[in-house]
Order: C-alpha cells, then sequence, then structure tokens
C-alpha cells in the first residue's frame, strides 16, 4: 500500500490553474495568455534543420500564487541503494563511507577554523561530474529497476526521472529564490528523462571571486561533521584528523511526485547509531551550521530563507531531521539544536509571507510536466536546456551534439547493448 505525505489544509482548489504560458514571439517578452488551459504543443521542440539556439514558444511561470493548492501526492521515499565516493573519488557500490552521529556536549566549544591551512584536501569543483555518479549506480543496479509486468524485450528503466537531490532541491525553492538563477540540461533516452545541472555564468564568475573569507567559510560546514561524525558504530569522532572532501556517502532513492516516478540521489552526512534506529532513510541526518541568532530580524530571516532550503533539501529523500550548530563570527559553534523535518512547517506559521511546502512541491511537479511535454525527441545527443533567472519565467532551448550532451558513451552503450545481469 503506498504512504502519501498529503497535509494541505486546503481541499477547495480542485481546478488545478495551469502555469504554463505561452510567449509572444514578436518581441520576446511574457504574456499570459493561456494560463488556465494547457498549453498547444510546441512547435520547436525537434526540427532538425533549426539553429543553434531556437527561441522556446512556451515558458513556465514561477509565481508562487499559482502553486497555492493541494499538497500533491508525495509518495514515502524508498531507499533503493546507496554508494561511495572515497578519498580519491573512486565510486563504490556500497556504504563504506557512511558515518555515525555522535552527539556534542551540551555546552559546546567545537572551533570550525581549525585544520584549515593545515588538514584540508579540497575536492576539485572544476571538475564537472555531471551525473556520472548515478549513472554508475544505475549499471550496477539495473536489475533492480527494469520495468516488471513488461514485455519481455523491454529492458527500460521503470523511471520517469534521473537526477541528483540537489537539482530538486532547487526546483522546490525556486518560487521563492530571489538572487540565483539555474540552467538544467534534460535529455530523454530510452523513455527516461535525465536531468543534469549547468552552471551558469554568474554562478562561476561567483566561484572564480570568492573571497577568502567565504572560501574559509565554506569549510566550516564540513569541519562541523568532523566533530559530529564517526566512521564506525561504535566509534568516536577525530577532529585531528585530514578533512578530505572527495568523500562522500550517497543514498539512492525512488519515490513518486504527482504522476511523476523519480530516481535521484543525494549526499547524506550519517545516520543515527542506534541499532534500534528505524530504517534507512529515517535513520539519517543532516547536519547544519548557521550564523548565531541574536536578533528578532535575525530570526525571521532564518525561518524564511534558512528553513525552506533545509526543509526542501531534506524532505525530498525522506531524511527525518537536521542537525544544526549554531557558530559565532569566529567560527566557533556554540550551540547545538535539532530541527525535525516534519516540524519546520509548523515552525515558520507565524512568519508573515512565509514559503509553503505546498508552493515549492506543486512547482515541482508542474516543471516536471512540463518537461515531459516538450522533451520529446528520445536521442542521447539531444539536450533540452532549460533556463531560469529570478522574476521571469523558465524558458528552454534545444541543442544538438552540442558541449551541452551529458550521457557518457559508456552508459548509453551499456543500456542499448546488452540486457541487465538478473540477480535476485
Ligand atoms: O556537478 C554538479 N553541478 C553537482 C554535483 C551539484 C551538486 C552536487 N553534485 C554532486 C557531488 O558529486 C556530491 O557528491 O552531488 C553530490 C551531492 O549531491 P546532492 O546531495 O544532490 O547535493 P546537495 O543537496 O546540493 O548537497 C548535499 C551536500 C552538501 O551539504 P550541505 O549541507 O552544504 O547542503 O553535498 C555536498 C555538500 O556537503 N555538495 C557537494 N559536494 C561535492 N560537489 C557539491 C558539489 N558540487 N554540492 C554539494
Ligand atoms: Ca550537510
Amino acid at each position: 500500500m503506498e504512504q502519501h505525505r498529503s497535509h494541505n489544509p486546503n481541499p477547495n482548489h480542485q481546478n488545478r490553474p495551469s502555469a504554463y504560458k505561452r510567449e509572444r514571439e514578436d518581441n520576446g517578452r511574457n504574456h499570459c495568455e493561456n494560463k488556465h488551459s494547457r498549453p498547444n504543443r510546441p512547435q520547436n521542440q525537434s526540427g532538425p534543420s533549426r539553429g543553434q539556439n531556437p527561441h522556446s514558444s512556451l515558458s513556465l511561470s514561477t509565481r508562487k500564487e499559482l502553486y497555492e493548492r493541494d499538497f500533491p501526492v508525495y509518495k514515502q521515499p524508498v531507499e533503493v541503494g546507496c554508494f561511495s565516493l572515497d578519498s580519491e573519488r573512486r565510486f563504490f557500490n556500497d556504504g563504506r563511507q557512511m558515518r555515525y552521529y555522535v552527539e556534542p556536549d551540551r555546552s559546546p566549544n567545537l572551533d570550525l577554523r581549525d585544520g584549515y591551512k593545515d588538514r584540508f584536501i579540497k575536492r576539485d569543483d572544476s571538475v564537472k561530474e555531471k551525473l556520472d555518479h548515478m549513472l554508475r549506480w544505475i549499471l550496477a543496479n539495473r536489475s533492480k529497476l527494469s520495468a516488471r509486468g513488461a514485455t519481455a524485450s523491454s529492458c527500460d528503466l521503470d523511471i520517469d526521472f534521473v537526477t541528483w537531490r540537489g537539482h530538486l532541491t532547487k526546483l522546490l525553492t525556486a518560487p521563492y529564490e530571489t538572487r540565483e538563477g539555474w540552467q538544467l540540461a534534460v535529455t530523454r533516452f530510452r523513455g527516461t528523462l535525465y536531468i543534469s545541472e549547468v552552471e551558469t555564468e554568474a554562478a562561476r564568475r561567483d566561484q572564480e571571486n570568492r573571497t577568502e573569507r567565504h572560501e574559509e567559510m565554506m569549510y566550516w560546514g564540513y569541519k562541523f561533521e568532523q566533530y559530529t561524525c564517526a566512521d564506525t558504530v561504535h566509534g568516536r569522532p577525530d577532529p585531528g584528523g585530514v578533512l578530505n572532501t572527495n568523500e562522500a556517502f550517497c543514498t539512492v532513492v525512488q519515490t513518486r511526485l504527482a504522476d511523476h516516478r523519480l530516481l535521484f540521489s543525494g549526499e547524506v552526512d550519517c545516520r543515527d547509531k542506534d541499532p534500534n534506529a528505524p530504517a534507512a532513510p529515517a535513520c539519517y541526518i543532516e547536519l547544519k551550521t548557521s550564523a548565531e541568532i541574536c536578533t528578532p530580524k535575525q530570526r525571521s530571516n532564518f525561518h524564511r530563507f534558512k528553513l525552506l532550503k533545509w526543509w526542501a533539501q531534506s524532505f525530498l529523500p525522506g531524511v527525518p531531521r537536521v542537525v544544526a550548530g549554531f557558530r559565532d563570527e569566529e567560527g566557533v559553534v556554540v550551540a547545538v539544536e535539532t530541527f525535525p523535518i516534519s516540524k519546520i512547517s509548523h515552525l515558520i506559521k507565524n512568519e508573515q509571507n512565509c514559503w509553503k511546502p505546498t508552493v515549492c512541491m506543486n512547482f515541482c511537479s508542474d516543471f516536471l510536466s512540463f518537461v515531459k511535454h516538450i522533451a520529446t525527441e528520445d536521442n542521447p545527443s539531444v539536450v533540452y536546456l532549460l533556463s531560469w533567472e529570478p522574476r521571469r519565467d523558465v524558458t528552454f532551448s534545444v541543442h544538438r551534439d552540442s558541449p551541452y550532451c551529458f550521457l557518457p558513451h559508456w552508459f548509453v552503450e551499456e543500456m542499448t547493448s546488452s540486457q541487465p545481469s538478473h540477480q535476485s
């Protein structure tokens, strides 16, 4: 039986207003001509003789008012596997990088700056890994994913979308995001839509122009993990060790949002070490650091912006709690607090003009419908590039044999040529 998470108190919106819009092609500006019905099919999605970057005739609004309807069906996410990346970023189809949460003292005094200069190995973030680790996991676990009950010849995945959890988090938060846009590359291959982020120009500039202070603050989050995680179930954290951000443990979960069957992976910080803790993902814990809250204004900003991101990121894979370390200006954690994900929406209720989980989920669902609608050509060398900037609509362009292609040959070939090896 399916377990549905459905907790929207407003039952009156049966006629879902569609947020699809048609864009006037004469001047490229957006006009709400078709807000209440599904759009006509786009004209441009597979024309073989189109130029490099044809203008789209369709766009999708991110206006939050359009998504305030009943909470969509979101099935309890099920962990279907996991994988690990070691200190050299090598892939392993197992949980060897899993860590165990060890609660810090009641009044902690954790110096997050310790080791930044001399015990830190930073992942090379100029290497764009795209979906590669997930694709490796899919090839190694294909028999778990192949369509059951389908025709004997079918070995396609029984899944509509494959992506990183982090990309879905960006979709959930888009109706409230005012600063950072995104670009998502989509390829339809053997009936499944693969979604992989493309770094925007603005993000690349920001990355190049990070201040020394900002670089160091990025280390603080990882340092908090080192203070609170042990490598073994009975072990202790080792804050004197070398911190290497190549290492990662990732869960792979399957779920459904409305009629979209999703498979995605997300990095998990640690798990509850109690042997009686519930099965994954319910035993997982997300670790965060945040500036100490000293004023009502800071509290309000924390609720309105930070808790939105924390909620979206953990709700998606069904991680039930976030443990937050609150730090002072000098990077010393002075308080630790647990936030159950299921309580976050109550915490923010008194905030004026605050975010709503239903808006996040409905926008994501409509975005995925939009993608299914436009990305019609099943071809690993075609990319539909969906672009969004705050205060604009989501637009798209189509690219053939371009540098946006992201499904590697090793994946396409193995998926095309061989049947999955059947394990039970
Ligand atoms: O190529 C890319 N554009 C991306 C690759 C963007 C985002 C993630 N990744 C990859 C990395 O290989 C990473 O191992 O995905 C993995 C994590 O995926 P995710 O869970 O979907 O990402 P997200 O939810 O954004 O971040 C989870 C954690 C972060 O923790 P905090 O508490 O800061 O949210 O993953 C880490 C970070 O610790 N992380 C990354 N690690 C390596 N490379 C990256 C990244 N680009 N982004 C976040
Ligand atoms: Ca974290």
